[in-house]
């Protein structure tokens, strides 16, 4: 039974617990980019940045929770996104797709996110804020709603469904049972419905990219399961301080992934480049000895 115990908890909903971010190290590495950055050039009205952001980036998110198993473990979020910039003065329209996301194992266990439910909560639009340009230049990103088999008329607010009778649950991913089906350690299906809410705050860096850190609330609602013991529900603490995300452009102006020459970098041409962008941080349960009771 404990194995099953821990399949179920790899389901887990991430909470966010409050605290406050320290910087530290990424882990990610550096990019190459053929436009220059100036000094910080402070904005004002509609002709903020010296360096236009309009474009096609890729967001890579590398996110920290801790699980009580016992103990506090680490599990970790890696996700790819296709970002498509339009800069307007000092705003960031940003047109979000989710690429490709994995979570690494726990106790041996791996919840797989299949595409079509990767695909459902496409695409994202928000409106992120870039008062400045140059090296150390700010910019905190609008609000990234994520949404899983659910239909909401206001999805950063609506109140989350109690069951798949909810007229808010909807089949996302098609495939017959309700929300969407993630796919754990092998050993069962769960059915879910599931809303992470995300604000990233970084700088940019000198070679143009953007980093920081950031915040992603996380809620899961067990619609069903192939197997009763995999709807379990488990609270978890998103880990704040190790929490990491990269933005890099992808287009000619920057790293140049349009391998196929179409004038398009696709999600495919992003996940392919994956190795070129980062190493994912392996996870280290030593980071979450703090929510230890
Ligand atoms: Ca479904």
């Amino acid at each position: 039974m404990l194995r099953l115990h821990l399949a179920a908890l790899i389901l887990t909903v991430l909470s966010l617990a409050a605290c406050e971010p320290t910087p530290s190290p990424s882990g990610f590495d550096a990019q190459t980019f053929d436009v220059q950055t100036a000094d910080i050039a402070l904005g004002n009205d509609a002709t903020a940045s010296a360096v236009d952001l309009t474009g096609t980036w890729v967001l890579v998110t590398d996110w920290s929770t801790c699980v009580a198993i016992g103990d506090e473990i680490e599990l970790r979020n890696y996700e790819l996104s296709r970002i498509q910039v339009i800069q307007d003065g000092v705003q960031l329209r940003e047109v979000r797709e989710d690429c490709s996301i994995a979570n690494t194992p726990l106790l041996g266990l791996t919840t797989v996110v299949p595409q079509p439910a990767i695909d459902s909560a496409n695409p994202m639009n928000t409106a992120a804020f870039f008062p400045a340009s140059g090296t150390g230049a700010p910019y905190v990103s609008g609000v990234e709603v994520q949404t899983w088999g659910l239909k909401f008329a206001n999805p950063e607010t609506d109140t989350m469904p109690a069951s798949a009778d909810d007229p808010h649950v909807v089949d996302s991913d098609k495939d017959g049972h309700p929300g969407v089906t993630l796919k754990v350690g092998g050993v069962c299906d769960l059915y879910a419905a599931q809303r992470a809410i995300m604000v990233r705050t970084g700088r940019q860096e000198a070679d143009g990219s953007l980093s920081g850190d950031g915040i992603r609330h996380v809620v899961q609602v067990a619609l069903g399961a192939s197997q009763g013991f995999c709807a379990q529900a488990f609270s978890t603490v998103s880990n704040q301080t190790f929490n990491h995300w990269k933005m890099l452009r992808v287009d000619k102006k920057g790293m140049n992934l349009d391998q196929d020459g179409d004038g398009i970098v696709s999600c495919a041409e992003i996940v392919q480049n994956q190795p070129v962008f980062t190493n994912w941080i392996e996870p280290d349960d030593t980071r979450c000895a703090a929510f230890k009771k």
